[in-house]
Order: structure tokens, then C-alpha cells, then sequence
């Protein structure tokens, strides 16, 4: 069959063209103050890049937290940029922030990059940032757990339409002890016996905080080690507390699993790393509750075939993303191929779980160079067979792709 030829360039045009709406973030609204994170110095001591600079400028942990920001950054630059070549995709990412912020990576001068910041404002920044990585809508992290968080939401705001919420609950799941505390603080009637008070009292708090934030699931980040069913508070307040309040408000569980808190704490936020989850859990949650709806990502690469095939058995399972150690081309590809060759569209391929706001434009520049290019090739695979996609279902499809499953599953 002769192949349609531009197939490749009308992808990679189309996927570009398309706003997306990121279904999970760290970033904020400027309402959130400081919480906001931007700029060349936030950028460089992303956690990712301290985990990498220890590893070729070891230092006691704690003189190099004592450094000020500004310090840390000079430091990251020196041995990640300047002394190596910034290959690591977290370094990669830095310098196409740089170059689509229209600076000038060849000159290695981060004065000169810190200039552009000099006058710049979180309000500016943001429509800067939404601009060049064409991000529609974040959703944000917002943990009514955290002190500094959860003072914003009790001033009345307005909203920036294009941060949606997400209610994250893990200190309430993995932390019953210390969240029974703070819940009566905060004048439920709660007792760390989860008795039938104390879950529907579970089931008001989670109540009053869908009405104060709106938000579009409600989130936690789970250990491998994860079970389900289980007698334990985590066990007993999804299944007497989270599901039920999800069922009635139509708001999905988003769960992010495999995650191994802390294995080196002298790194902080970056000494979490990674463990392969049992996929038998995901697999009961998604039977036993037929009318709860289920975001998952897994951040083992030895879940995701397992999980995929998972998403084919229940169609109240959504799976997005590739997340934290999975967010790399090389495995972003894999995921991708295999997501769309098991479940075609009705997947979310990517979210940026970006925590500096400058990181939308790398993280989605990169991410859709690689979903265009796999496009590109299924696509191919249908010409050969005559089947040539036009321009405005290779549209449809990206719009799906970029935000369209996810606001489907919502509505559903
Ligand atoms: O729990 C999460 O949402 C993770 O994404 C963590 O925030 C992690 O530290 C991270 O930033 N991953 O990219
Ligand atoms: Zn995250």
C-alpha cells in the first residue's frame, strides 16, 4: 500500500497543538503564596538533581541542606552541568526549560539565566509556562494535612480555573495514629478504635474537604507493600470511609503505589525510591467495588505490563502516567507502546508530576516528542493495511490522549 508520506511531521504538529490537562502535579495556584515553586534555583535543586549530585560530589547531607538555595543550585550546576555533560533526564530537562524560555544554554552562564528572573512575577510566569508547554489544566497535590496548605484553603479564595484540586490523604491511610489527632483537633469526634462513629466521622471530614477544595479524586502514594482487603486503618478507612464518600460524590480513587519511603533519609524528598507492588490488590479493589472508579499508576517498571492487562478486565480502572522513575524516554516508549497496543485509547499516557512550575515546559515537550513518535508508528501500521487517518481523527485521538479519557472517566 502507498504510504500516506507527512504522516510523521502532521503527528507530531497535531500532538503539539494540543492542550493538555496534566492530571497531577505539585505546582499551585499564586493563592498558595510560597508553596508555588519557579525559577532557575527551584528548578536546579528538584530532588532529583540533589539525588544525582551526591552521587559524584558526596558531602555530609546536612552541610549541603545547610547551603543556601542559591548555593545548592551553584553546586548542582558545577558538578551536573558545567564538570559533566547533562545527560540524566532531570538534567536534560533544565537546559530545554532553558532553551524554550528563549536563554541562551550555550554560554554555561547561570547569572545570565538568573537575569531573566530578576523582574519576573508567579502570575506572569504561570501564563509563560501554560504557554509554552500548551498545558491547559494542572491538577494540583493539596493535603489538608499540611499546616501551610491547609491555612489557604481556610481564607476565602478565587480560584485560578486552570488548578484543579486533588484531596491527598495519605498521612489519613498510612498515618492513622497522628491523623486521628489532628482530626479531633479539628473537632471531629474521632478515636483511634476505628469504630462506626469514628469512620462516619472519617466520612464527614472527607466530606467537608470535597466541598472546600472540589476535587477531582482523591489521591495517595502507597508502598509496595500495599494490601487489600486488609484489617489494618488503611484497609478499614478505604474500604468504611473513602470508597462509600467516592460513590456518593462520583470522585475517583487515585492510587499511586509502589513507593519506598525514605530508604536514604539524609536525602530527604530524594531518598524515596521504588518496589514492585502486588497487582492482586489493584485487581480486588477494582472488582469488589464495581461502583467506585480508580486512577492508578504504579511506579515499578515490573507492574506495567500487569497493570495494563489489569485496565482490559474493568472499566472502572483508569491507569495514567509514567511516574517518578518511569518518567525517562527510554521507558516513557516502552509504556506507551505497550499501553496503546493493550488498551488503544483509554488510557492517560502522561502526567507531569512536575513540582517547579517551570517543569511543565520539559517534562511535556519531552513526554510528547515520545507519545508522537509511537503514534507515528501505529498509525504506519494502519496505512500498510490501507487504513489512512486524517487529520482531524489524528485530533480526536491526541485530544483523548491529552485529557479527553480522563474527563470521560469523570463524567462517566
Ligand atoms: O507522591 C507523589 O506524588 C510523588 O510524585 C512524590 O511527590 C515524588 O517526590 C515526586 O515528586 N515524584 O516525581
Ligand atoms: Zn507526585
Amino acid at each position: 500500500m502507498k504510504r500516506e508520506t507527512g504522516i510523521a511531521e502532521m503527528v507530531q504538529k497535531t500532538v503539539d497543538s494540543i492542550p493538555v490537562l496534566d492530571i497531577h502535579t505539585h505546582i499551585y495556584d499564586t493563592n498558595f503564596g510560597d508553596l508555588l515553586l519557579w525559577g532557575i534555583d527551584e528548578l536546579l535543586t528538584y530532588h532529583y538533581l540533589i539525588a544525582e549530585v551526591f552521587r559524584v560530589a558526596p558531602m555530609p547531607y546536612e552541610e549541603f541542606w545547610n547551603m543556601p538555595k542559591k548555593r545548592q543550585a551553584d553546586h548542582i550546576w558545577k558538578h551536573l552541568f558545567i564538570e559533566r555533560s547533562p545527560v540524566s533526564e532531570a538534567c536534560r530537562g533544565v537546559v530545554t526549560c532553558i532553551n524554550e524560555l528563549g536563554l541562551d544554554p550555550s554560554d554555561r552562564k547561570l547569572s545570565n539565566i538568573r537575569d531573566y528572573f530578576k523582574d519576573m512575577n508567579a502570575d506572569e510566569y504561570i501564563d509563560i509556562v501554560f504557554g509554552k508547554s500548551n498545558v491547559r489544566e494542572v491538577v494540583m497535590t493539596n493535603n489538608p494535612f499540611d499546616d501551610a496548605e491547609r491555612a489557604v484553603w481556610e481564607k476565602k479564595m478565587k480560584r485560578d480555573k486552570r488548578f484543579r484540586a486533588a484531596l491527598r490523604i495519605d498521612d489519613l491511610l498510612l498515618n492513622w495514629e497522628t491523623a486521628c489527632g489532628k482530626l479531633a483537633e479539628w473537632g471531629y469526634d474521632v478515636e483511634p478504635r476505628l469504630g462506626d462513629w469514628t469512620r462516619s466521622e472519617i466520612r464527614r471530614f472527607l466530606t467537608d474537604w470535597i466541598k472546600k477544595m472540589k476535587p477531582v479524586y482523591m489521591a495517595a502514594s502507597l508502598p509496595p507493600t500495599f494490601t487489600f482487603p486488609d484489617d489494618s486503618p488503611c484497609g478499614t478507612i478505604i474500604d468504611s470511609c473513602l470508597l462509600p464518600v467516592g460513590r456518593e460524590h462520583n470522585i475517583p480513587f487515585a492510587m499511586m503505589i509502589g513507593v519506598k519511603k525514605l530508604l536514604n533519609p539524609g536525602l530527604r524528598l530524594a531518598g524515596d525510591s521504588v518496589g514492585k507492588a502486588s497487582i492482586a490488590t489493584v485487581e480486588r479493589l477494582c472488582s469488589d467495588y464495581p461502583g467506585n472508579k480508580f486512577l492508578v499508576t504504579m511506579l515499578s517498571r515490573e507492574n506495567q505490563h500487569e497493570l495494563c492487562v489489569t485496565a482490559r478486565k474493568f472499566p472502572n480502572l483508569l491507569i495514567f502516567g509514567c511516574w517518578w522513575f518511569l518518567n525517562n524516554p527510554s521507558i516513557v516508549e516502552e509504556m506507551t507502546r505497550e499501553r496503546l497496543e493493550l488498551l488503544g485509547l483509554s488510557m492517560i499516557p502522561q502526567h507531569s508530576d512536575a513540582r517547579i512550575l517551570d517543569q511543565l515546559i520539559y517534562k511535556w515537550n519531552h513526554s510528547r516528542k515520545v507519545i508522537a513518535q509511537v503514534l507515528i508508528d501505529k498509525y504506519r501500521d494502519l496505512q500498510d493495511d490501507g487504513w489512512n487517518v486524517t487529520e482531524n481523527e489524528l485530533k480526536r485521538d491526541a485530544g483523548i490522549l491529552f485529557g479527553g479519557a480522563f474527563e470521560s472517566f469523570m463524567s462517566g
